[in-house]
């Protein structure tokens, strides 16, 4: 049973018996922005909302402290996300983010931040209709106010924010299972920095394998192989747009991004998101591109190592060079970073290189899921062309 989420318009697992009946598209229809509640809704008396500026150095650090220390953790609960201030402020500030869906909770008295819901606007394509949504990310609520149904409130909040915008459609992930998953993926992981990752006890030692054959196992080269591969620059951005453009269209859901959008979102930041070009050296033209971002784990309880510094494939587009050797470079140059683990889902055509770069499966699973949309579903995880952060 899921009191709350039996009452909102996603797909219901009392009609997955009749879902080849209906339609594809939107399940609610929109209402009129004036009819849309206007006062947020109500918190318990000690609780009020609040806007997070995020242009704030001070509010920042507030949001910092909550996630880092209240956030997602493993199932074992041995690391927890530690996104930095800087990736936080990328993550929330793309071309035409509302201020009032970065929002906050705190308590009355001593203004402790204590809970927080963001949404950023995206276009994002499903089959062939370019959908207006809001991506929803950074639900968290304080390891103290648990089990309090605090969770629907801020859902709802950002819903009825979301609606004033005159924007009706959400996309957002979530390791735990809700009504009902577009796709189901799993994380893979490719240990470069094996020594480390061990100790830590995020993977183990391989039956029969000694340490320094492990080391060798993972060993990579100290360049990229490929001629002409290089750091995205501003320049970049139109060819970048042309190539991500082409290649999402073969997936039935993926964002649809515009030159802004790719400057946002693809242009190098330092310690938040890294692309790379294909630059043929003879024509300049440009031909392939990859990138990742930067998103650490505080190691929790161990006496030696408080982080783990991990990469995350993001979007990728190989249409010259193999997809298999353009992923290896871009390991190259996560290890040259000085990154322990680089981490990739098997959505797009990642399955075509994860075992032979030496990724192995994680445990749990990332759902993704659509609010106020249907789709004939569940989509397996290549047919999905969108990375959430
Ligand atoms: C979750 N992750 O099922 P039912 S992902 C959505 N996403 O409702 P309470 C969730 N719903 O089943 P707690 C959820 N986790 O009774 C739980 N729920 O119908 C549902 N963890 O609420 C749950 N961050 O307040 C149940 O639970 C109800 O105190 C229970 O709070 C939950 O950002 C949470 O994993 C997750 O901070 C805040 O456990 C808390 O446990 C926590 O009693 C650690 O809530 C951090 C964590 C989640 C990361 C993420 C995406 C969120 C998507 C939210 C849905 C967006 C819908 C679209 C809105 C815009 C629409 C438009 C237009
Ligand atoms: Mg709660």
């Amino acid at each position: 049973r899921h009191m709350f989420w039996e009452t909102q318009p996603v797909g219901q697992y009392k009609d997955m018996e009749n879902m080849d009946l209906l339609p594809e598209g939107v399940i609610e229809p929109p209402q009129d922005v004036s009819q849309v509640r206007q006062e947020p809704y109500n918190l318990p008396s000690s609780y009020e909302w609040c806007t997070c500026d995020v242009n704030s150095n001070e509010t920042m650090k507030e949001i910092y402290n909550l996630l880092t220390n209240n956030y997602v953790e493993d199932d074992d609960n041995m690391f927890r996300f530690d996104y930095s201030v800087e990736f936080l402020r990328w993550a929330l500030k793309p071309p035409g983010y509302y201020s009032d869906w970065h929002i906050g909770v705190r308590v009355k008295g001593s203004k402790k931040l204590v809970a927080f819901i963001t949404g950023v606007p995206a276009h994002i394509r499903v089959r062939d209709k370019v959908v207006v949504m809001t991506e929803i990310n950074f639900l968290c609520v304080h390891k103290k106010l648990r089990s309090k149904r605090l969770a629907p409130v801020l859902i709802k909040e950002v819903t009825r924010r979301v609606h004033l915008q005159n924007i009706w459609q959400a996309a957002y992930t979530a390791g735990v299972v809700l009504p009902t998953p577009i796709a189901t993926c799993q994380y893979w992981h490719r240990s470069l920095n094996p020594k480390k990752l061990i100790e830590v006890g995020f993977s183990r030692l391989g039956a029969r394998l000694t340490m320094s054959r492990t080391i060798k196992l993972y060993r990579l080269p100290e360049e990229p192989a490929t001629q002409g591969f290089r750091a995205m620059e501003s320049r970049d951005v139109p060819a970048v747009t042309r190539l991500l453009q082409e290649y999402l269209m073969q997936f039935a859901v993926a964002p649809y991004f515009t030159d802004n959008d790719v400057e946002h979102w693809l242009l190098p930041v330092e310690n938040v998101v890294d692309s790379f070009v294909v630059e043929n050296p003879s024509s300049h033209e440009i031909t392939d591109f990859c990138s990742f971002y930067t998103l650490p784990s505080t190691v929790i309880g161990n006496e030696h190592y408080s982080v783990l510094k991990a990469a995350y494939s993001y979007y990728n587009v190989a249409t010259s060079t193999p997809l298999l050797q353009l992923m290896n470079d871009t390991l190259i140059v996560a290890k040259q970073k000085d990154y322990d683990v680089f981490n990739a889902l098997d959505i797009m055509q990642n399955e075509s290189f994860l075992k032979e770069l030496k990724f192995g499966p994680g445990d749990g699973h990332l759902h993704y899921y659509l609010y106020n949309y249907r789709i004939k579903g569940p989509l397996k995880p290549s047919e999905l062309g969108l990375v959430l952060l």
